[in-house]
């Protein structure tokens, strides 16, 4: 099997993944701001749980995958900076409370990190592919929130999510790849993926530096 045949037999649920009337709003500028920001703090949360997942990641990973993970990983901590400096220009504080998809997405992470490696590398393949697709889908994006579409849709970001591809698919490769177990894990990642769309368009207004109480 290869990663690629993930999303050519479910369609659906990669679509419920990458395409969501946030990132339509997004691109013609109807986004209500909180959730804008809701989905900025949630995201935020989501990627430093992300860093510890790929830390492991990378701690068991064959050596032909170390580089792409290794690049990976430092692009994730540069990537909460990133997350902090725009918070900060929007006077947004960056919470630590996880709305329970946050939750949930982390507490998948914690799932993968104790299965199969090939398991876990594809599953993140298709967390950072669905980003790219998804953020594709809101471009050039309205003026306001452009940097975002540009953050996950640059020729670099495409490179990665590329190596990232070929490290799942000669993990894939391997005799014995539980290939029900990497289905099950590529359905799940879809459905946490659409429903922290659907978070950010019902739960709004993060706190503001300044904010009483
Ligand atoms: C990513 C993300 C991509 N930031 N948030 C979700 C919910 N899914 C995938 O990860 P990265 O590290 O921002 O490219």
């Amino acid at each position: 099997m290869r990663a690629a045949d993930l999303i050519s037999r479910h369609p659906e649920a990669w679509r419920g993944a990458t395409r969501h009337p946030f990132l339509d709003s997004l691109r013609d500028g109807t986004l209500p701001v909180g959730a804008f920001e809701a989905w900025l703090e949630q995201d935020y949360l989501f990627v430093g749980d992300l860093l510890a997942f790929q830390a492991r990641l990378l701690a068991r990973a064959p050596r032909p995958a170390q580089r792409v993970l290794a690049g990976g990983l430092v692009g994730v901590e540069d990537e909460l900076g990133w997350f902090e400096d725009r918070a900060r220009e929007r006077g947004l504080e960056l919470g630590s409370t996880r709305h329970p998809t946050t939750e949930a997405y982390r507490d998948l992470l914690t799932v993968l990190d104790e299965g199969p490696y090939p398991v876990a590398i594809t599953a993140l393949w298709v967390m950072e592919r669905a980003y790219l697709e998804a953020w594709r889908s809101a471009a050039p994006g309205h003026p306001e929130y452009r940097p975002f579409v540009e953050h996950w849709t640059t020729p670099e970001f495409a490179g990665y999510v590329a190596g990232l591809e070929e490290a799942a698919d000669a993990a894939l490769q391997a005799d014995g790849v539980p290939e029900g177990r990497v289905e099950a894990a590529f359905l799940e990642i879809a459905s946490v993926e659409r429903d922290f769309w659907e978070m950010a368009l019902s739960y709004s207004a993060p706190r503001h530096v300044g904010d009483e109480g």
